[in-house]
């Protein structure tokens, strides 16, 4: 009696085992909801890599700096970059920017509007350090 129950009940959470995982796992891949791509700010070199990235709608970029000796920061802001057209944003849509980075700070942001937008990172828009992120 007591080993039916044994064998019982051990069936029971094998099941209940298997439906979670069942369950769970399109949820893990749902909740891959990060960045949908990384764009470095590569060493010391007044760049971003890659230049330009191309998303979809609703997706997110990641930005992070990889110097050690640069801070860098991403400003899509026409008022607050040299050259506007160093900052260009689908008409309707808020400007944005991010602080300084320091060395493996990130900023994220997230595109709702597709469009062209055109950025810089302000301490080296003089340098040429701009991108282009692409919402298709
Ligand atoms: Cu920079």
């Amino acid at each position: 009696m007591i080993r039916t129950i044994l064998v019982v009940s051990v069936m029971t959470a094998c099941i209940v085992l298997f439906i979670t995982y069942a369950y769970a796992a399109p949820s893990s891949s749902a909740a891959a909801k990060g960045p949908a791509v990384t764009v470095y700010m590569q060493g010391d070199s007044m760049r971003f890599s890659p230049a330009t990235v191309t998303i979809h709608r609703g997706q997110t970029v990641e930005w992070q700096n990889l110097s050690s000796t640069q801070t860098h920061n991403v400003v899509d802001d026409p008022s607050l970059v040299t050259n506007p057209a160093d900052a260009k944003l689908p008409k309707g849509t808020k400007p944005f920017s991010s602080a300084l980075l320091r060395e493996g700070s990130t900023y994220e942001h997230t595109f709702t509007v597709p469009g062209i937008y055109r950025y810089a990172c302000t301490p080296h828009e003089i340098d040429r350090m701009v991108g282009t992120v692409i919402v298709k």
